[in-house]
């Protein structure tokens, strides 16, 4: 009995030994030696068997050799378990001196820096900055404006119809327009404006280095008893030296508009050479840059303001030229184009 109970522990030692690669083979081992149906506790079982003055003596061994078993059972465990730790370790060991992935930072559209500039100046003047629909009734846009259906100047502007009373706006003056009116019809007719508005407009135009079908519009109203001449051209100067410097040379020519009388067209010194005459102002020394003029009776009437009690000026500029002239860019398109290597120099 007890050769058996030695032949046995030499076994079961020699399988922990060698055989367990894993904590679950490990634990085969255990189950078939110790476990509750194994072969050591087989052998206690059968104690029956043996003569009552061996008990004592079979059941030492046999708790020897269990306890040895157990010891070795839990030296093996708290080594695979060691195997296992730096095993995962090193497979999961991470280099912290490697250089970071740099994520590419975007920013802002050179138009949408332009913009951002434009209102920011006016804001601190104490204009509101108001939005309205890129689609337009015809009313809005050209009619509250003083061009009547088959007025010749309609042909300046002219747009993309979607119904005969439906297009794409070709400037944001209808939303000065439906912001007086919102006013008259409040009761409140004659209440002093000072706005601008920003956005997309569409005319039927070429696609080339100065011309696009769509481009980026600020139109300015102020309206308020006593409005005259001198304050459009103090805030025009005052906004065009913002922009373009301090030393910005600023004039302002007789022209027509069938929204204003009188119009002006309002010429800045040229950027390329500062007025000495070169290919870019085409020798004169200036460059358009906004159109403006006092806003017609007419046009203040048919929103419901009292031309007799209010005036007001108001002026229209575009983005991209802006753009353009404050960064030296020449074509208009590479604005539209998303070419990255253009987008990233602002
Ligand atoms: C330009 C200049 C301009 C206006 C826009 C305007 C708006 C109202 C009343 C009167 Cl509600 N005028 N806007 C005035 C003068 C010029 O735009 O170069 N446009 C193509």
């Amino acid at each position: 009995m007890e050769e058996k109970i030695r032949a046995l522990q030499a076994q079961a030692a020699a399988a922990i030994e060698k055989a367990a690669n894993s904590l679950e083979e490990l634990d085969g081992i255990r189950v078939k030696f110790l476990g509750k149906k194994g072969e050591l506790t087989g052998i206690l079982r059968g104690m029956g068997a043996v003569a009552a003055e061996e008990r004592p003596k079979v059941g030492k061994i046999v708790n020897e050799a269990r306890a040895q078993l157990e010891e070795l059972i839990a030296q093996k465990n708290a080594e695979l378990k060691t195997r296992a730790l730096e095993q995962k370790l090193a497979h999961e060991k991470i280099d912290v001196t490697l250089p970071g992935r740099i994520q590419p930072v975007g920013h802002l559209h050179p138009l949408t820096l332009t913009l951002e500039r434009i209102k920011k100046i006016f804001m601190n003047m104490g204009f509101s900055v108001e939005e309205g629909p890129e689609i337009e009734q015809d009313y809005y846009n050209f009619e509250a404006l003083n061009l009547p259906k088959d007025h010749p100047a309609r042909d300046m502007q002219d747009s993309f119809y979607i119904t005969e009373d439906i297009l794409m706006r070709s400037q944001t003056s209808p939303v000065q327009a439906r912001t007086m009116e919102r006013n008259a019809k409040a009761g409140m007719a004659n209440k002093p404006i000072r706005m601008i508005a920003p956005g997309r407009v569409y005319r039927r135009d070429e696609y080339d280095a100065s011309h696009s079908p769509m481009f980026t519009q600020v139109e300015g109203l102020v309206v308020d008893e006593g409005i005259s001449l001198a304050d459009l051209k103090g805030t025009l100067e005052l906004f065009l030296r913002e922009i373009f410097g301090e030393k910005v040379g600023v004039r302002f020519r007789p022209s027509f508009f069938p929204f204003t009388e009188p119009s002006a067209e309002v010429d800045i010194s040229c950027v390329m050479c500062h007025g000495q005459g070169c290919s870019a102002c085409k020798g004169t020394g200036w460059m358009e840059i906004l159109g403006a003029g006092m806003v017609h009776p007419h046009v203040l009437e048919m929103s419901g303001y009292d031309p007799a009690k209010v005036s007001g000026y108001a002026f229209g500029l575009g983005v991209e030229r802006i753009t353009m002239l404050a960064y030296g860019v020449d074509d208009l398109r590479l604005f539209y184009d998303n070419d990255a290597r253009f987008l990233k120099q602002f």
